[in-house]
């Protein structure tokens, strides 16, 4: 697929090597390998990729290919060799699955499988069919000579809405059923495209895959809760609670706990590598964060159920919010202003490394990684 002609890949010098230093920091690596990074995206090696589509909303493409600002999705589709992408590809039909057919053959044992969606298992996974072959089929045939595979959002890493209960067609994420290969879930519902990215960009740096917490995500995004960095901790710390939508506590940017705000259970970099290259997050817009990057919560709690606070954890991203007293002291800290302030993505993205365990050289090999990726 030439997709050099259908995006074209005019990233301005600047961009490129600003957008490899927001991966550099937000992957929790040192400075000085950041130089490593720009020459491994420079290089002329491109991972081939073969992409499938299962049950989803197509959210995660979307998000990744149409943001406002374009570098990331250029950049990605500059690092790797995209050979089978449903949603892109011109093909369709018998020419669509030929060329599946050819990637399979000709980079068997060297490609990535990105899936996107979860996959149905009940009554012999008849309930979505591409080709006239069951989603179950298709994951087993390209997991096989897959050297990795990469699970985009939740659905695919875990079964996301579709599995919720009951859970009619059995639907499951890729772990549930491929268990021989290294598997990445680079969850949310649809992900940040700089997880994608970096997670690319870690492996062509390095030669393996990031280190995983124990849901296989890439420790290095998914490694602190959202609740740590968030523009309106100040107000939690201070009892300071938007109590309904639109109340004067709501316009004032106080914290949303009391509206289901799951942030305190959310293991995301959302609220430090924020969406759209503008600075926001569903929190910086008056929303509850939903935990769209959790298993247990994600749709299977209500959106205004109060998640427990089991470790409360300090905060240091921002200054304490004091109330403002008239005619003296601080304003108090208005939400909206800060995280926009706060929300340019390299100084974002280096406020999360710097709390992350220091991850300067790659770590060893362990069950999840690939040997040969
Ligand atoms: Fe799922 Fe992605 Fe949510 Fe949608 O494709 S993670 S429903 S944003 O798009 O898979
Ligand atoms: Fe935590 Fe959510 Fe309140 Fe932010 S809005 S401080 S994430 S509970
Ligand atoms: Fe998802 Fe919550 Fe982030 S809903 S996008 S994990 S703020």
């Amino acid at each position: 697929m030439d997709l050099h002609r259908m995006f074209p890949r005019e990233v301005p010098r600047r961009e490129f090597l600003k957008t490899c230093l927001t991966a550099t920091a937000l992957m929790g690596l040192p400075f000085r390998l950041s130089s490593q990074v720009v020459k491994a995206a420079e290089s002329a090696e491109r991972p081939p990729v073969v992409w499938l589509h299962f049950q989803e909303c197509t959210g995660c493409s979307e998000s990744l290919l149409r943001s406002s600002h374009p570098t990331v999705s250029k950049l990605i589709l500059d690092l790797i060799s995209l050979d089978y992408h449903e949603t892109l590809m011109a093909g369709a039909g018998a020419q669509a699955e030929a060329s599946l057919h050819d990637s399979l053959q000709t980079n068997h044992g060297k490609y990535f499988l990105v899936v996107e969606g979860a996959i149905p298992t009940a009554q012999g996974g008849i309930f979505c069919k591409v080709g006239g072959k069951t989603a179950l089929a298709s994951l087993q045939e390209a997991a096989a000579g897959a050297a990795a595979i990469l699970c985009i959002g939740t659905c695919a890493s875990f079964g996301g809405i579709q599995a919720i209960s009951p859970n009619p067609t059995g639907a499951v994420g890729v772990r549930e059923l491929v268990k021989d290969k290294p598997i990445v879930n680079i969850s949310g519902c649809p992900p940040n495209p700089y997880n994608f990215l970096s997670t690319i960009l870690y492996y062509l740096t390095f030669k393996r895959l990031p280190e995983l917490d124990n849901l296989g995500r890439p420790k290095f995004a998914y490694g602190r809760k959202i609740h740590e960095h968030c523009e309106r901790r100040p107000h939690f710390d201070a009892g300071r609670f938007a109590q309904a939508y639109g109340d004067a506590g709501h316009a004032a940017g106080y914290c949303l706990y009391k509206l289901g705000c799951k942030g305190p259970a959310t293991y995301a970099n959302c609220s430090v590598q924020r969406f759209n290259d503008i600075g926001v997050w569903p929190v910086s817009m008056g929303h509850p964060c939903i935990g769209c990057t959790e298993p247990d919560i994600l749709f299977k709690l209500p959106i205004d159920a109060k998640v427990q606070i089991h470790d409360p954890t300090p905060f240091d991203s921002y200054a304490p919010a004091h109330l403002k007293e008239k005619g003296k002291g601080p304003h108090p800290v208005t939400t909206g202003l800060v995280g926009l302030a706060a929300g340019t993505a390299l100084g974002a993205a280096a406020l999360f490394a710097k709390k992350l365990p220091a991850q300067v050289e790659p770590h060893k090999a362990d069950s999840h990684e690939a040997d040969s990726a």
